[in-house]
C-alpha cells in the first residue's frame, strides 16, 4: 500500500502522517514514513538545494522540475520500491501531484514535460492520495509560526492559489485515487476522515 499526502503549505500533512504511522504500528504493520523532495541522503541534499534561499541566481522552473525528479528517481529506487516489494506500507509526504500543482499549475510549465518525466521515471503511482485542502491563508499562518521561510514559502498568495487549483484539477480527474480531506477541521477529525477512506 502506497499512500501520498498532498496540499499547500501548513495544511497538516506531517501531522496526519504521524497519526497514521502510529495507527499502523499499533496494528503491528511495517510502515515506512518518508517525504519528497528527499527521503534518502542524496535526495535530502537535493531538497536543501531546492529549498535554499541562498542562491546568487534565480532558480529556473525547468531546473526546479528536474531537481524534483532527480530526487524522486533516487527516492523511488532506494526507498519506495524496496519497501513496497517487501510488503510494507509507504506513507509519503508529497509525491508527483506536488510536481503538477507547483511546477505546472504554479510555475506554468507544460503538462507534457511532466507526462514525459512520469512515463520514464515513475514506475509506481500511489494507491491512495490524500489532498488536505484548506484556504491558503490558514495554512500559511500555521506554517509561518515556525519562523524562517524557505524558497517556496516566500511565494505570494496568488502562487499558492494556483497550486491549490492544480490539486483541485487532479481531484476532478482522478477522484478514485485522490481523496479530499477538509483540513480546516481538528487534527483528530482529519485523521478520522482519512481512516474512513482507507477502510
Ligand atoms: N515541492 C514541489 O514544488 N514539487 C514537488 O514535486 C515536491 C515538492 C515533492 C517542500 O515541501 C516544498 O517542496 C513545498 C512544495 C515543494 N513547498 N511549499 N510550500 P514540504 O512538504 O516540506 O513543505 P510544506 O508543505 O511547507 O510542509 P509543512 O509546512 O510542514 O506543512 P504540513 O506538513 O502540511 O503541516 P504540519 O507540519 O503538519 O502542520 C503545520 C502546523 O499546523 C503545525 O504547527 C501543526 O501542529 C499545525 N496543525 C496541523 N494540522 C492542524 C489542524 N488540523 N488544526 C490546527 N493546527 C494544525
Amino acid at each position: 500500500m502506497f499512500i501520498s499526502f498532498e496540499g499547500t503549505e501548513g495544511v497538516g500533512k506531517t501531522t496526519l502522517i504521524r497519526k497514521l504511522h502510529d495507527y499502523y504500528i499499533e496494528q503491528g504493520k511495517e510502515v515506512v514514513l518518508t517525504r519528497e523532495p528527499g527521503g534518502t541522503p542524496l535526495a535530502e541534499q537535493i531538497r536543501s538545494l531546492l529549498l535554499s534561499v541562498n542562491h546568487d541566481e534565480k532558480m529556473n522552473s525547468d531546473t526546479e522540475l528536474l531537481l524534483m525528479y532527480a530526487a524522486r528517481a533516487q527516492h523511488l529506487q532506494q526507498v519506495i520500491m524496496p519497501a513496497l516489494n517487501a510488503g510494507k506500507i509507504v506513507l509519503c509526504d508529497r509525491f508527483v501531484d506536488s510536481s503538477y500543482a507547483y511546477q505546472c499549475a504554479g510555475r506554468g510549465l507544460s503538462k507534457q514535460k511532466l507526462k514525459l518525466l512520469n512515463e520514464h521515471f515513475v514506475e509506481k503511482m500511489p494507491d491512495v492520495t490524500f489532498w488536505l485542502d484548506a484556504p491558503i491563508e490558514l495554512g500559511m499562518n500555521r506554517a509561518r509560526e515556525r519562523g524562517a521561510l524557505d524558497r517556496f514559502e516566500q511565494e505570494k498568495v496568488s502562487f499558492f492559489e494556483k497550486v491549490r487549483s492544480g490539486f483541485a484539477e487532479i481531484y476532478r480527474i482522478e477522484p478514485d485515487r485522490m481523496r479530499r480531506l477538509d483540513a480546516t477541521q481538528t487534527p483528530e477529525k482529519v485523521f478520522e476522515d482519512a481512516l474512513g477512506c482507507l477502510k
